[in-house]
């Protein structure tokens, strides 16, 4: 990580005092968890550290702009310097990811997909109805003829990776609104490797006709072969929407190229900006010249007022993207993914599909009798921050699971090397070796466990000495 710049430390100790004299419990909690954030391996595949310049502006008065609408077509007067921010936003995330098109104002992950999938139902099934009915907007259609678009809307068929396989809620899961607002069918892997099975999804796409097609995880170990996607969507005539949000920053980062980069090949890709991308807490969403007006009414189909401190810092995550640093950074992220993937497997650890492609690993602990939720708590305990994840056919559900997901692009921000990572593999090892479930009333409990005697306090004693060698924001001090 870069020197923090001197004056850093300095003005965070102000903006500290600051909070302070309003509620310290709140400026407590921001500086605590600084030292919790440097004190753990942070290996949650999701998580990141933003560059400071990012994390600074989101701390400004963009915040107290109101700016729906889009950039020089607003809803509201003085929305000059918010349309500076998201064009020069959009401007960044376009060129990086060599898309026709973006779209910055997404809040989340789940923003963006709900973005994409209006934009979809807008141009696939809205657009052609109202040109039929002879219609401009919905506003000049009948209350019959509005009823019946709505029932349109509500019949569209969505097929996305299941979630038990490593899709995520947004793709089609039943309690979300995805899996409500459409008929939905779910893809999964072959039982035997755990990959993608593209002849069965190809078959499924035949039976089933979707509108939309989702490719993208948030817990699959692989890549995905967006080509072979695309040509299957062309077959039975579905949009190929991809949710990147997991592995954004290796697209940016030139990783994956080719087959395996989604932009060329998807007609809508939507995603977060603080995963493997590195930026702010947020979403945003790509799209190709013919879906990019549907993209554009983002607000007020879906989202309320733009962010305009979050979009800043977008621009910012987005510009840091596009340096050669970067490119060197996810090929780091994914080469330590391999290396902590071999690191595990050499000592005994099984990994769903046999190891990565791309930020993240899953771990079936239930060869060493434990459940995700046993090994996430141990792993805690010993100063390593992880989380429990369902793997394919999951016995335990998705509540105590047996699994259990780690990642590498936040320690690689701190500067992780491959070696680094095989000490990870062997604390990991150390941790899952030596608990145990602990006994409930009648039989073993699913939540409670015993690490061996003093292997918390070993753990932690060697995960300080990895931390201490690739500090945190190194430099800054809040005191
Ligand atoms: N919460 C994100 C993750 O951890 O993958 C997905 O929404």
């Amino acid at each position: 990580m870069p020197d923090t710049p001197a004056q850093a430390s300095a003005i965070y100790r102000s903006i500290l005092d600051v909070i302070s004299n309003v509620e310290p419990r709140i400026s407590g909690a921001i500086a605590q968890e600084l030292t919790d954030q440097r004190e753990s391996l942070k290996l949650i595949a999701s998580e990141n550290y933003a560059s400071l310049p990012t994390l600074m502006a989101m701390g400004t008065w963009l915040s107290d702009k109101y700016a729906e609408g889009t950039i020089g077509h607003r809803f509201y007067a003085g929305c000059r310097n918010i349309d500076t921010v998201e064009a020069v936003a959009a401007e960044h995330a376009a060129a990086l990811f060599g898309a026709d098109h973006a779209y910055v104002q997404p809040h989340s992950g789940i923003d963006a997909n709900l973005v994409a999938y209006w934009a979809i139902l807008q141009h696939r099934i809205e657009a052609p109805t109202l040109k039929r009915l002879e219609a401009a907007t919905v506003n000049d259609l009948s209350e019959a003829d509005w009823e019946d678009l709505r029932q349109l809307f509500n019949s569209q068929k969505v097929m996305g990776m299941s979630l038990d396989a490593g899709g995520h809620l947004t793709h089609g899961f039943r309690h979300n609104i995805s899996g409500k607002m459409f008929r939905q069918h779910s893809y999964g892997t072959n039982p035997e490797t755990g990959l993608i099975d593209y002849d069965a999804l190809r078959a499924t796409a035949r039976e089933f006709k979707p509108l939309i097609i989702v490719a993208g995880y948030s817990a699959y170990p692989r890549r995905v072969n967006f080509a072979l996607m695309r040509e299957i969507a062309d077959e039975v005539g579905a949009t190929l929407f991809v949710d990147m949000a997991h592995f954004a920053g290796l697209v940016a980062g030139k990783v994956f190229t080719g087959d395996f980069d989604p932009i060329p090949h998807a007609h809508i890709v939507a995603s977060t900006t603080h995963k493997s991308l590195r930026g702010p807490r947020g979403g945003f969403v790509l799209a190709t010249n013919e879906y990019k007006e549907a993209v554009d009414k983002g607000c007020p189909m879906v989202l309320g007022g733009p962010l305009g401190h979050v979009m800043a810092a977008k621009a910012l995550a987005f510009a840091e993207a596009r340096t050669a640093e970067f490119q060197t950074y996810a090929h780091n992220v994914a080469d330590n993914a391999k290396a902590l993937g071999e690191g595990l497997l050499k000592r005994g650890v099984r990994l769903v599909t046999g190891g990565t492609d791309n930020h993240l690993l899953l771990l079936d602990v239930s060869a060493f009798g434990l459940t995700g939720r046993q090994a996430e708590s141990a792993l805690l305990d010993s100063g390593v921050v992880t989380n429990r994840n369902s793997i394919p056919a999951d016995p335990n559900g998705a509540w105590y699971t047996s699994g259990v997901r780690i990642g590498t692009p936040a320690l690689t921000t701190r500067g992780f090397t491959a070696d680094d990572f095989d000490v990870v593999a062997d604390l990991i090892a150390d941790v899952l070796k030596n608990t145990a479930p602990a006994p409930a009333k009648s039989g073993p409990s699913k939540a409670k466990y015993v690490i061996g005697d003093g292997v918390a306090e070993r753990v932690h004693a060697r995960a300080n000495e990895l931390l201490s060698a690739h500090p945190l924001y190194p430099g800054l001090d809040l005191g």
